[in-house]
């Protein structure tokens, strides 16, 4: 299992995602497309990515927000596995015009 990383320590490297409250480390992010058909594409995407690394975000969809938040249940809390899925989530979301 991967070893747990401290949530201040890996938001150091993701100035676009925070530490997430509630009851388990997390981080999440709200991204805000241009329209719902490239927040569908980009969702379409990280899911590709997360059925390939059997790991998947926690998140909702309305209209053009993505809310998602990442951790790893096994864990219990926020791993290299959220680091690697978050730096791939920022990527294609610039690439699909998010703010
Ligand atoms: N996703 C996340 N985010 N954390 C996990 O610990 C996790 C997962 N575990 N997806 C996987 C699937 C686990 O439930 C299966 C049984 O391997």
């Amino acid at each position: 299992m991967a070893d747990r990383i401290d949530v201040a320590e890996a938001l150091k490297g993701l100035p676009n995602w925070s530490a997430h409250p509630g009851d388990r480390p997390a981080i999440s992010r709200t991204l805000k497309f241009p329209d719902f058909n490239a927040a569908f594409g980009f969702m379409t995407r990280v899911a590709l990515l997360a059925d390939k690394m059997d790991h998947h975000p926690e998140w909702s969809n309305v209209y053009n927000r993505v809310e998602v938040l990442l951790t790893t249940h096994d864990a219990g809390g926020v791993t290299e596995l959220d680091l690697r899925m978050a730096r791939f989530i920022d990527e294609a979301a610039a690439s699909m015009g998010a703010e």
